[in-house]
């Protein structure tokens, strides 16, 4: 299995993350990526190839230009502005004060276009994006040209950016791009299962509205986790979506044969939609001992769902999303892709 990575992701690294009133470091950072690499190098899955140049075409296709302005100049404003510190949002569009309108002030704009403000935006945030989203367009690249797999190794991740909004530590929604791709390369109908432990609101928001992507999401429950305000079992799609969306929230301690389950569910589903090609968000933050979740998977576990998403016969893309259990990162992760190709 080929793996994409760039080492531009070293260019996002946040020193403080807002995390229970207190900055601490952040649980996304970048010796995630080490720990990975190191376990693909051990079990001899180095085929890395580095995906060159971002295409910012899709990129600008997919988000709003607005948005993608903010994150290119944010941290020049940030600093012309005489903040000390990293970019750290402080004022939302809360309810009914919703004028839609992105304000001039960088601070305002900050908190436009942030989701939570536990992420920080700091001097080489934009370029790891980009290197992040190139991984995912080299990955997916590769399985448009026939392959049958591929793992995008992003960092930053992907799966909580919507269109015009950053948060819960992603810029650019990778698997978004990676299901774009895949459609503009000819598979009629893409599925996204997203198994990171939080919610992909960012994937779902980008295709509520779209026949043509399933997304499927297995997830602590909003009641209880991040991102808390989307990801309920009755959000199933909107106009020619409806039907398109699968979300299965579970309760904090659920173990592998109670997540399992609903992973079998996922794929019924995505076989029934019909899909021709598959990317899975792939976050390992379900483990039992991640410092910001309350699955309880071990990582055995990890490898049974890899080897559940393999059986399924679809062409796949991988795009790295969470799991912050630094020196579990590697084992799960890997566990993955190596229960896929067994
Ligand atoms: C990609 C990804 O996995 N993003 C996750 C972002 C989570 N951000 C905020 C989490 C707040 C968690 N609070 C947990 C308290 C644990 N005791
Ligand atoms: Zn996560």
């Amino acid at each position: 299995m080929r793996i994409y990575y760039s080492e531009a992701h070293r260019a996002h690294f946040p020193q403080g993350e807002l995390h229970g009133g207190e900055l601490v470091t952040p649980f996304e950072r970048p010796s995630r990526i080490e720990y990975i690499l190191a376990r693909l190098r051990a079990r001899g899955m180095d085929d890395l190839h580095d995906p060159g140049e971002v295409d910012l075409a899709p990129i600008r296709a997919l988000c709003d230009a607005g948005y993608l302005q903010f994150l290119e100049t944010a941290w020049a404003e940030w600093t012309a502005e005489g903040f000390a510190g990293e970019i750290i949002a402080a004022s939302f569009p809360a309810r009914r004060m919703q004028s839609a309108r992105p304000p001039r002030n960088i601070d305002g704009k900050v908190g436009y276009y942030a989701l939570a403000s536990e992420t920080a935006i700091t001097a080489g945030t934009w370029q790891a994006a980009c290197a992040s989203a190139a991984c995912a367009q080299g990955a997916t690249a590769h399985v448009i040209a026939g392959a049958r797999c591929a793992f995008a190794l992003c960092r930053p991740p992907g799966h909580h950016a919507t269109a015009d909004m950053y948060g819960g530590y992603c810029f650019l929604n990778n698997a978004a791009l990676s299901a774009e791709a895949m459609r503009a390369g000819g598979a009629a109908r893409v599925a996204v299962l997203d198994i990171d432990f939080h919610h992909g609101n960012g994937t779902q928001d980008i295709f509520y509205d779209r026949e043509d992507v399933f997304f499927a999401s297995l997830h602590g429950a909003p009641e209880d986790a991040f991102p808390y305000y989307l990801g309920y079992a009755d959000e199933t799609g909107t106009g020619a979506g409806v039907g398109a969306t699968a979300n299965f929230p579970m309760p904090p301690g659920t173990d592998y044969p109670e997540w399992s389950l609903a992973l079998d569910d996922a794929l019924a589903r995505i076989r029934g939609f019909g899909a021709d090609g598959l990317v899975v968000s792939l976050g390992v933050d379900a483990y039992k001992e991640d410092p910001i979740s309350f699955f309880k998977l071990d990582s055995p576990d990890f490898f049974d769902a890899g080897r559940r998403i393999g059986a399924f016969g679809l062409p796949t893309v991988f795009c790295m999303e969470g799991g912050y259990s630094i020196e579990n990162v590697g084992i799960n992760t890997v566990n993955v892709l190596e229960g896929f190709l067994a």
